[in-house]
C-alpha cells in the first residue's frame, strides 16, 4: 500500500479532481440546484416538491458514493474477514432522513432548501418507502444492515430488487381489505445503483449426469441472468457506508429472434417474460408456505447469484478454497436461503474439482442459520419432484447429503426408526418433501433463535433431535434488536433532543451506545423534566392526530390514551382478542350510567396491519374492526370515551409517526408462538408501555424494565399444549368456559356490527378448537386492561414508568444484536475508514 503503482493516467490530477462531500449550506444548496438543472432538466420556476426531493436525493446520493467507494475500496485492498446477510426480504422503509442523520447532514440541508424556497419535512414525504419485506423478519435485516455499517464492520446484505414490493392495502366500501400492487420505482430510485456489468447466468431446470467421485454434470434447460443493483448503507457518524446487493432477474437474451422472425411474436417474448418474472413481485405470504414454482426459482435465482459473487470475491484474494470459512461468513436469513448450501457443494465439488468431504467441511464452517418461527405451518418444505425438476442437481446433491448424514446418525443411535425418519431431510408421503430447516441445521455451523424464549423452543420442540446428535453448543440465542437512529433520533426527533439536553451528552453518544439511556433514571423523579418528557409524547400525539385527519377526515381527541396494536394480520397475533376487547369495553360503556361515565378514562384505540391476501380469517378480522369502529365512532353516548380506527396500509414510514405517539401498546400472541416481536422494542424505546402475554422479547423487556413497568396477563408457554389438549378432547361450551366473551360473540352474531353472519368463520375458530386460547385468555386480559386505566389515572406514576421504560432499552439496540453476531459467530471486526 503506498507504493502501489497509479494505474492510469496523472495521480495528482486524478486524486485532485475527486468532489468533495457537500458539508456546508452553500455547497448543498449548490449541489441540489446543479442537480435540478443538469440531472432533472429543470428550473426554479418548474420545480414543485417531487423535483425538489429528486434534487435533494441525488445530492446526498453523491455524498453515499464518496463513502461508499472509499470503504470498498479500503475492504479490496485490506481483504478481512467478510459477513454477508442473506433475507429474501429487507424492509428498508425511506432513505433520505436516514441518510442525512447518519452523514450529520440534516440541519445544513434543511437550511439549504429553506434557502431555495421548499422545506424539508414536506420533501421527505413525497419520497416512497421501500417496502421490500412483509413485516418483522424484513425490517430486521434493514435494522441489521444500519448496524453492521454504524459499527463499520464489512457486512453486505443479498437479496432481491422486486418491481413490486409488499402490496397497498386498500379498504373496500364493506370494510375488506383489497389489495393493490407497489410501483414503488415508479418515479426511479436514486438509492441505487444498476451494475450493468455485475452479471450472472442462473441455470434452471435441464439434466444433471452423475459422474465419479460424487460430481455431477448440470447442462441443458434455461438460462437467465442476474444483474446486481447496489444500494449505499450509510453509517451512523462515520464514513463507512455498505453495501447492500439486490438482484435483478433478465432475459439472456432480448427476445427470441427466430420465433420473432417467423411473425410468432408470443412465443418470441414468452421466455424473456418468464426471465423477468422472477424478481417481479414479492410474495407477500408471512408464516405460511405454498410450494409455488416461481418461489422456489427466486430462492434458487437469489443463491445462485450471490454466492457466484461472494466466490469471485473471494478469488480474488488468491487464497486456498479450503481457507473460505476464514474469510467468508453467510448468515441464512430464515431457511429462505437454504439452497445455497447445496449450490455451495455444487460449486465446489462440480466446478472446483474438490472432494465431497473437503467441500462440506467448507460449506459447513461457513453457513449460520437464524429460525424465526416455530410455528409448523411456517417451516418451509419443497415437493421433491418440483426440485427434481426445477434443480435436478441440487436434488441430487440434497439426497447425498442425507445419505452420510443418516448414516452418521444411525451410528450415534443404532436402530431409531423413528428418529431417523424425524432428522431426514426428505419427509415420507405422497409427494415427499424436503425440510428446509433440517437441511439449513445441518449444513450451518451454529443455529440460532431470535429471543431467550424462542431459542429455548427451538432447542426442546423442532430441532430436539439435531440437540441430542450434535450437542447444544450449536444452538444459542441471538435477541434481536432495532437501530436507535431510525427507532428514536430519526422518528422521535423531540424525545431524543430532550434526553440529549437532560444527560448533558450529544444525541451521538446514546445514539452509539444505548445504554446510556440508563443515565435517565437519575431524572426519574424531577418534576421539571417529567412536565418535558409528557410535552414530547403530547405532541407526538398530535402529529398522529394530524396525520389521521389527513387520511380519515376525523379529528381525535389527544387527551385520550393512545392504545396500539401494529403488526401482520395472524390469529397466533390475536388481534381477534383486542377486539373482541374493544367491544367488550363499549357494551360495558353502554350499560353504565352517566354518572358512572364521568369516572372513565378517554381512550383511542389504533389497529394496523395486512392481511396475506389469501389469509381469510385475517381479513375477516380486518372487516370485523373496520365496521366495529363504524358503530362506535358514531355512538353519541360513547364515542367520546371510546374510538377506534384502523389505518389503512401500514409501512415503516406510518410505524414512524403511530409508535412516538403511543401511551401502552399491545403484544399479546398466545404465549410461545411469537419468536421476539421488534416493536415492543420500539414502542418502549419511545416511552411507550407494553401490554402483553409472556412471550418472546417481552420477557427480556420486562426483566430489564422490571415487571411492575409492564402488564403482563395470559397464561405462560409450558401451560399451552396441555389446554390445547383440553380444548381437543374435554371441550367445555364457551358460556362456561368466559361468558364475558361468549357475550361479546353473540353480540357479533346478532348483527349489531353488521351482518353478524359474515363473521361466524372468525367467531367459529374462537367457538370450536379455539386453537390461540382466546377463552382462556380473555377475562386474564380485562384485568390488565383494567389495570392499565387505574394506572393511567395516576398521570405522574405513569410517566416515571414512561421514562424508566426508555431508560432500560439499551440491551435492545440492533448495534449490540449484531456485535453477538460479529463476535460469537461471523469472527469479523471493526476497521475505520479514512
Ligand atoms: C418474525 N417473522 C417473527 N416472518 O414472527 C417475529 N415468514 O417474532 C420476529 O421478531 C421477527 O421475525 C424478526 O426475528 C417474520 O416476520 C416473515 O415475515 C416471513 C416472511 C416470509 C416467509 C415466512
Amino acid at each position: 500500500q503506498g507504493k502501489e503503482k497509479w494505474l492510469r493516467g496523472d495521480e495528482t490530477v486524478w486524486r485532485s479532481s475527486i468532489p468533495p462531500l457537500h458539508k456546508d449550506v452553500p455547497a448543498i444548496t449548490k449541489s441540489v440546484v446543479n442537480h435540478v438543472h443538469t440531472s432533472l432538466a429543470r428550473q426554479a420556476y418548474n420545480l414543485d416538491d417531487l423535483g425538489a426531493y429528486q434534487a435533494a436525493a441525488l445530492s446526498v446520493r453523491d455524498d453515499l458514493i464518496l463513502n461508499w467507494n472509499d470503504t470498498q475500496l479500503h475492504y479490496s485492498r485490506t481483504g478481512p474477514k467478510r459477513a454477508y446477510y442473506l433475507s429474501l426480504e429487507f424492509l428498508m422503509g425511506r432513505t433520505l432522513d436516514n441518510a442525512l442523520l447518519n452523514l450529520g447532514l440534516k440541519e445544513q440541508y434543511s437550511d439549504g432548501i429553506n434557502k431555495l424556497g421548499f422545506n424539508l419535512e414536506d420533501l421527505l414525504e413525497q419520497e416512497r418507502d421501500a417496502g421490500l419485506g412483509n413485516g418483522g423478519l424484513g425490517r430486521l435485516a434493514a435494522c441489521y444492515l444500519d448496524s453492521s455499517a454504524s459499527q463499520e464492520l464489512p457486512v453486505w446484505g443479498y437479496g432481491l430488487r422486486y418491481k413490486y414490493g409488499i402490496f397497498k392495502q386498500l379498504i373496500g366500501p364493506d370494510g375488506s381489505q383489497l389489495e393493490a400492487p407497489d410501483p414503488w420505482l415508479e418515479h426511479d430510485n436514486p438509492w441505487e445503483l444498476p451494475r450493468l456489468d455485475v452479471t450472472y447466468e442462473v441455470r434452471f431446470y435441464g439434466h444433471a449426469e452423475r459422474l465419479d467421485n460424487m460430481k455431477a454434470l448440470w447442462s441443458g434447460g434455461q438460462e437467465v441472468l442476474a444483474m446486481a443493483y447496489d444500494v449505499m448503507i450509510p453509517g451512523y457518524d462515520t464514513k463507512s457506508t455498505n453495501n447492500l446487493r439486490l438482484w435483478e432477474s433478465k432475459p439472456k437474451r432480448g427476445f427470441d429472434l427466430q420465433s420473432f422472425n417467423a411473425g410468432d411474436y408470443e412465443r418470441a417474448v414468452e421466455s424473456s417474460n418468464s426471465a423477468a418474472a422472477i424478481t417481479s413481485v414479492l410474495y407477500p405470504n408471512d408464516h405460511t408456505t405454498f410450494g409455488k414454482e416461481l418461489r422456489l426459482k427466486q430462492q434458487y435465482f437469489w443463491t445462485a447469484a450471490s454466492l457466484a459473487d461472494i466466490v469471485r470475491r473471494f478469488k480474488n484474494l488468491d487464497k486456498p478454497l479450503t481457507e473460505f470459512p476464514d474469510y467468508v461468513a453467510i448468515q441464512l436469513n430464515d431457511t429462505h436461503p437454504t439452497l445455497a448450501i447445496p449450490e455451495l457443494m455444487r460449486i465446489l465439488v462440480d466446478e472446483e474439482d474438490l472432494s465431497w468431504d473437503t467441500a462440506w467441511q467448507i460449506v459447513t464452517n461457513t453457513f449460520f442459520f437464524t429460525n424465526h418461527t416455530v410455528l409448523p405451518e411456517a417451516l418451509e418444505k419443497w415437493p421433491v419432484p418440483l426440485m427434481e425438476n426445477l434443480l435436478p442437481r441440487h436434488m441430487q446433491i440434497i439426497f447425498d447429503i442425507n445419505m452420510i448424514f443418516l448414516q452418521a446418525v444411525e451410528k450415534m443411535f443404532p436402530g431409531d426408526r423413528e428418529k431417523l425418519a424425524r432428522m431426514s431431510l426428505i419427509e415420507e408421503g405422497f409427494p415427499q418433501n424436503i425440510r428446509m430447516a433440517n437441511l439449513a441445521c445441518i449444513g450451518s455451523r451454529k443455529v440460532n433463535g431470535v429471543a431467550e424464549l424462542h431459542s429455548e423452543l427451538v432447542r426442546i420442540t423442532i430441532m430436539k433431535d439435531f440437540v441430542d446428535f450434535y450437542g447444544v453448543s450449536k444452538f444459542s440465542n441471538v435477541t434481536n434488536g432495532i437501530t436507535p437512529r431510525r427507532w428514536l433520533d430519526q422518528c422521535n426527533p423531540g424525545l431524543s433532543s430532550l434526553i440529549s439536553e437532560t444527560l448533558g451528552i450529544p444525541k451521538a453518544t446514546f445514539l452509539k451506545d444505548l445504554y446510556k439511556l440508563e443515565g435517565l433514571l437519575k431524572f426519574v423523579d424531577d418534576p421539571v423534566f417529567e412536565k418535558k418528557w409528557a410535552v414530547v409524547k403530547q405532541s407526538n400525539k398530535e402529529r398522529l392526530a394530524n396525520y389521521v385527519e389527513n387520511i380519515l377526515g376525523v379529528r381525535i381527541n389527544t387527551n385520550a390514551m393512545f392504545d396500539v396494536q401494529i403488526k401482520r394480520l395472524h390469529e397466533y397475533k390475536r388481534q381477534t382478542l383486542n377486539i373482541m376487547g374493544v367491544i367488550h369495553r363499549y357494551l360495558t360503556l353502554k350499560a353504565m350510567t352517566p354518572e358512572e361515565r364521568k369516572k372513565v378514562n378517554p381512550k383511542v384505540v389504533f389497529f394496523a396491519g395486512k392481511a396475506a391476501p389469501g389469509y381469510y380469517i385475517a381479513k375477516l378480522t380486518i372487516r370485523l374492526i373496520i365496521n366495529a369502529a363504524r358503530i362506535l365512532n358514531a355512538d353519541p353516548e360513547t364515542k367520546d370515551l371510546l374510538s377506534l380506527y384502523f389505518l389503512p396500509d401500514y409501512s415503516v414510514s406510518l410505524a414512524e409517526v403511530l409508535i412516538p405517539a403511543s401511551d401502552i401498546s399491545q403484544h399479546i400472541s398466545t404465549a410461545g408462538t411469537e419468536a421476539s416481536g421488534t416493536s415492543n422494542m420500539k414502542f418502549c424505546l419511545n416511552g411507550g408501555l407494553l401490554l402483553g402475554t409472556v412471550d418472546g422479547a417481552n420477557i427480556e423487556i420486562a426483566e430489564e424494565v422490571g415487571e411492575n413497568n409492564v402488564f403482563f396477563f395470559g397464561h405462560l408457554t409450558p401451560a399451552v399444549e396441555d389446554l390445547r389438549y383440553q380444548h381437543m378432547y374435554h371441550p367445555v361450551p364457551i358460556e362456561e368456559k368466559c361468558p364475558a366473551l361468549a357475550n361479546v360473540l353473540n353480540e357479533i352474531s346478532a348483527g349489531r356490527f353488521g351482518d353478524g353472519g359474515v363473521y361466524e368463520p372468525l367467531l367459529n375458530t374462537i367457538r370450536q378448537t379455539d386453537y390461540y386460547l382466546l377463552t382462556e385468555d380473555f377475562d386474564s386480559y380485562i384485568a390488565a386492561l383494567k389495570m392499565v386505566d387505574e394506572a393511567y389515572q395516576d398521570r405522574v406514576e405513569w410517566i416515571k414508568k414512561s421514562i424508566r421504560t426508555t431508560a432500560k432499552m439499551g440491551k435492545f439496540s440492533s448495534d449490540r444484536a449484531i456485535q453477538d453476531y460479529a463476535q460469537e459467530y461471523w469472527n469479523i471486526e471493526s476497521t475505520k475508514i479514512n
